[in-house]
């Protein structure tokens, strides 16, 4: 079947919203026509929950009028439809390296991204606007302001279900920092996170880096301040196009092993318990789709611990990084074995998945 490439595609979404701005700046790096519509309290009603099922933006209007949720999902979709610039490289270790650095930023940047946009007032009372303007754009500020107040609760409200509390704030704050200054040095050296394109790795962490870190006005601040390199890439991420370069790959540079040494550090674990958790859920039979968290569990950041929320949707991500790993063979698993080894993170690479997950009507199922 011959897809109408000529026709334009709909992005469904908000200005303040992380991943819209991922998929957005992806959009517009494979040069893929579209329009983008606010996803306000109407479009809620008339398509994004009818026509997903779920309350989550973004969502792209496809030109056959398909409705796609979640931007993993989306890209991989517009990947093959669209081969030209692709986001996967050459190099098997910069893909595998790549697809662990999107997870990272999918689903543990949402960390200090919601913390800094929640906790801190001056970001608070922005988003409060952002919120109202996406959700009734046509009323008074004074109005969109309330609605935002009022939208922003549920929000607000979600940040002890991710760790966020008084006790583990320091020690998120501090590691948001030491990542600024690696990302920092990364990104002096090289205009994207790999060299001279950008990668899975790019649109992952730029979702919370742009929307939220870059964009709320004291986090902008402070990455302006402390990571400037970052900033830059942050603009070459907002407006980027398709770039007529070969991928000059960065993986041996030691640049990157330091934010992945964090990521292990914070991340690994979690997702070991996160697995065990997921199957222990599937043992007692409950009814299915997956809910969207199945217990609580510990992790630390630095030397301070919390509780947080066990995501199943994490498990499903991960499955995509074991299975790029499982991928892998000779030279290039060496590689990736050597790397990972002493950032203790081969553990959870490998660590079996009792009870795997689908992802069917954009819900998560076990297999
Ligand atoms: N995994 C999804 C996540 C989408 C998501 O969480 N979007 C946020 C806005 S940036 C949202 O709609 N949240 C609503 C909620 O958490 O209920 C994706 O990649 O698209």
């Amino acid at each position: 079947m011959v897809m109408p490439l000529d026709t334009k595609y709909t992005l469904i979404g908000s200005p303040c919203s992380l991943y819209t701005g991922k998929l957005r700046s992806y959009l517009r790096y494979k040069a893929i026509p579209f329009d983008e519509t606010l996803s306000t309290q109407s479009c809620y009603k008339s398509v994004i929950i009818p026509r997903t099922g779920v309350r989550y933006i973004p969502v792209l209007v496809t030109p056959e009028d398909e409705v796609w949720q979640d931007t993993t999902v989306i890209i991989d979709k517009l990947e093959s439809r669209f081969p030209n610039n692709p986001v996967a490289t050459p190099d098997a270790v910069t893909n595998f390296l790549a697809e662990l650095l999107h997870c990272y930023g999918d689903e543990w940047l949402v960390i200090p991204a919601m913390h800094y946009r929640w906790s801190i007032e001056e970001n608070r009372r922005f988003a409060y606007g952002e919120f109202g303007f996406t959700a009734v754009p046509d009323a008074t500020s004074e109005e969109q302001l309330q609605v935002g107040m009022q939208l922003a609760e549920r929000f607000a409200g979600a940040l002890p279900v991710l760790g966020v509390t008084p006790q583990t704030i320091p020690a998120i704050e501090q590691s948001y920092l030491e990542l600024l200054s690696d990302l920092n040095a990364c990104l002096t050296q090289s205009d994207f996170i790999f060299g001279n394109t950008p990668t899975l790795a790019d649109f992952g962490l730029y979702g919370p880096l742009y929307a939220h870190l870059g964009r709320d006005p004291y986090s902008k601040r402070l990455m302006d301040e402390k990571a400037p390199a970052v900033s830059a890439w942050i603009q070459r991420m907002t407006f980027s196009s398709p770039l007529d370069t070969t991928v000059t790959a960065l993986t041996d540079s030691g640049l990157i092993t330091p934010i992945i040494a964090r990521m292990a550090d914070e991340m690994g674990d979690v997702i070991i318990q996160t697995l065990k958790q997921v199957a222990d859920f599937a043992a007692t039979g409950h009814a299915e789709p997956v809910p969207r968290t199945v217990g609580s569990l510990s992790f630390s950041i630095g030397d301070i611990s919390g509780q947080r929320k066990t995501f199943p949707f994490l498990q499903w991500k991960w499955q995509r990084v074991q299975a790029c790993y499982g991928q892998l063979a000779g030279q290039d698993k060496a590689t990736v074995d050597t790397l990972l080894a002493p950032l203790g993170l081969l553990p959870a690479i490998q660590a079996k998945v009792e009870a795997p997950l689908v992802r069917r009507d954009n819900q998560l199922w076990f297999a």
